[in-house]
């Protein structure tokens, strides 16, 4: 097959997934980690067909402008605020995200994060690493906070949301949730899961958890408003995005136990961490690796690859992209 079409990767992917793509295509992929100024983008995206970019590549009209060439952006990730879709859609430019295939792994991390920051397994790895454990532990120390049988509350309530809920079926936890709109009752019976308003759902929930997209709507949806209605003995987990949490007002209440952990995978301005958060011996931190399994980060590539290549005209899916974010963009002829 002679090779028409030229697609940028914007970061280190697995090579296998290279491959694939490089049967159908010219790929040109970057060998190293790192966050390209919009300049950058502009440059690299002028000269190709497509291109698989991850969060950090934001591409919005400015970084378009004046492009004829580009016919599809496959984003890395599920959440695609990086990407400002009505600019590529107006450009007639396909857009593609990565979801369901990361659902089950994001879920599992969100529980790793609520069980950590609530027995405190952070803080204590940290103490023995330290050469601290040298006499017998008091019967006292080291007390956390139960998490069977607690009541868990989820703030959004997509297919992330849901994997969340139906595990805590396991740890003989009630489920309450909010979402803009309410689940069918099949739903809500699969996930034995009750909607609540949003500020019964801060007062009544043992722990939280947030798995909602980010946007203007919810930038901030946990302030320090919201989390005053929370219960001093409740764990807040994040695994959903950064700007959805205040994060200077999060470190307040974890700091004056206002609020009795936190376990948090996405911050405000990541990959920089609020110093106030970092020295909190009660809030499990982590870079951003909720997908990170080696399965699902496979899966990720592969769909973003097959979405490209579909988006280009490739393959059983050719001009109909599986997780097609703008169909009513139409694409490029
Ligand atoms: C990232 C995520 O894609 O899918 C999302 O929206 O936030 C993650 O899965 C991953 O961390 C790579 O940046």
């Amino acid at each position: 097959m002679s090779k028409s079409h030229k697609v940028w990767v914007s970061r280190p992917l697995f090579p296998e997934v290279l491959d694939h793509l490089a049967r159908y295509v010219h790929v040109q992929a970057e060998t190293s980690e790192r966050r390209h100024t919009a300049a950058q983008l502009r440059q690299k995206l002028a000269g190709v067909d497509g291109a698989i970019i991850g969060l950090s590549d934001r591409i919005d009209g400015e970084v378009i402008a004046g492009n004829r060439r580009l016919r599809a952006i496959a984003n890395l990730a599920v959440g695609y605020n990086n990407l400002d879709v009505p600019a590529l859609t107006a450009a007639g430019i396909f857009a593609t995200n990565t979801p369901d295939v990361l659902n089950e792994t994001t879920a599992d991390y969100a529980w790793a994060l609520l069980l950590a920051a609530a027995r405190r397994v952070s803080s204590a790895e940290r103490w023995l690493r330290a050469g601290n454990w040298r006499g017998d532990m008091r019967f006292d120390d080291w007390l956390g906070l139960d998490v069977h049988g607690k009541t868990l509350g989820i703030l959004g309530m997509g297919r992330i949301g849901q994997a969340i809920a139906r595990r805590a079926y396991g740890f003989g936890m009630p489920v309450l949730y909010h979402n803009r709109s309410r689940l069918s009752a099949a739903i809500e019976h699969d996930c034995r899961a009750a909607w609540v308003e949003k500020a019964e759902l801060l007062r009544r929930a043992d722990h939280l958890m947030l798995a909602l997209p980010y946007s203007a709507q919810s930038h901030h949806a946990i302030g320090a408003a919201e989390l005053a209605l929370m219960k001093p003995t409740a764990v807040l987990v994040n695994i959903a995005r950064g700007g959805i949490v205040d994060d200077a007002a999060l470190a307040t209440a974890l700091r004056e136990g206002r609020l009795a952990a936190a376990g948090l995978d996405v911050f405000e301005g990541e990959p920089a961490v609020l110093p106030g958060l970092r020295e909190l011996d009660n809030a499990v931190l982590s870079p951003h690796l909720a997908s990170a399994s080696a399965d699902t980060r496979r899966a990720m590539a592969q769909l973003a690859a097959d979405n490209l290549l579909a988006a280009l005209g490739y393959g059983p899916d050719a001009g109909r992209p599986r997780s097609w974010l703008n169909p009513e963009a139409g694409g490029r002829t």
